[in-house]
C-alpha cells in the first residue's frame, strides 16, 4: 500500500506542473543576440528580417532598439511596429500536442509619440490575446519605461508552434517588447488513468 500512495504522489508531482528551473524554450527571448547593433539609436528592420537571431520579422517589420529605450532585460528591446501598423516577429519552436506553454513578456511603450495607448497582439497555436499599454498613464519615459510583465499561455495543436507579436495600434510609435521567455507544462492526465496508473505500478512492485 505504501508503494501505490509513493507511486501515485511521483506522477502527481510530474503532471500537470511546471519543470522549475528549465531553460526557455525559445532562443534569444531578451534580443541581445543580432548581428546588428543600434549604439543609441535604433535599427529599422523591414518585413522578413533574421537579424535578430532566432527570430524573423513580419508584416512591414520592427525597429530594434539600442540604449535610446531602457531595456527591461540587457540593452535592447523592440518597437513591435515599424512605419505602421502590423509589424512584428515571430519565432517556432518544438512543442508537443496537447500540452500547455506559458509565454512570459515585458511590454511597455516607444513613448516618443502617440497613441497613448499601444496595442500588441501575441498568438501561438491558434491562439491569441490583445495587450494594452497607455505609456501616459504609466508615466513612460526613455530612462522609465516602466515595463509591465504579463503571461500568457497557449495549449500546442502542433509538435511545432509559432510563437508572433504583432503591432495592432496605428503610427511609428508602437508598444514596445522584451524579455520574452517561454515554458512548457506536462498535461494532467484523467483521473481514471491516474489510478489505474498507480494501480499498475504498485501490482508490478509486489511481484
Ligand atoms: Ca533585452
Amino acid at each position: 500500500m505504501l508503494s501505490v500512495r509513493l507511486n501515485t504522489l511521483i506522477v502527481s508531482c510530474l503532471a500537470g506542473s511546471a519543470i522549475a528551473g528549465t531553460p526557455s524554450l525559445i532562443i534569444n527571448g531578451s534580443f541581445e543576440e543580432s548581428s546588428l547593433n543600434p549604439g543609441a539609436n535604433w535599427s529599422v528592420l523591414g518585413g522578413g528580417d533574421t537579424s535578430i537571431n532566432g527570430w524573423i520579422t513580419i508584416g512591414s517589420g520592427i525597429d530594434y532598439f539600442g540604449t535610446i529605450l531602457n531595456a527591461s532585460d540587457g540593452i535592447h528591446s523592440l518597437d513591435i511596429n515599424n512605419l505602421s501598423s502590423g509589424g512584428g516577429i515571430s519565432q517556432s519552436f518544438v512543442t508537443q500536442v496537447g500540452w500547455t506553454y506559458t509565454v512570459t513578456f515585458d511590454m511597455a511603450a516607444n513613448m516618443f509619440g502617440g497613441p497613448a495607448e499601444k496595442i500588441m497582439n501575441v498568438s501561438a497555436g491558434g491562439s491569441a490575446e490583445d495587450f494594452v499599454f497607455d505609456y501616459i498613464a504609466a508615466g513612460s519615459t526613455a530612462q522609465n519605461p516602466n515595463w509591465a510583465s504579463h503571461e500568457w499561455s497557449f495549449v500546442a495543436t502542433s509538435t511545432s508552434s509559432t510563437l508572433q507579436f504583432t503591432g495592432v495600434s496605428g503610427s511609428v510609435y508602437g508598444a514596445a517588447l522584451d524579455n520574452v521567455y517561454v515554458t512548457g507544462e506536462v498535461p494532467a492526465p484523467p483521473a481514471l488513468g491516474l489510478i489505474g496508473l498507480a494501480g499498475l505500478m504498485g501490482t508490478r512492485r509486489r511481484r
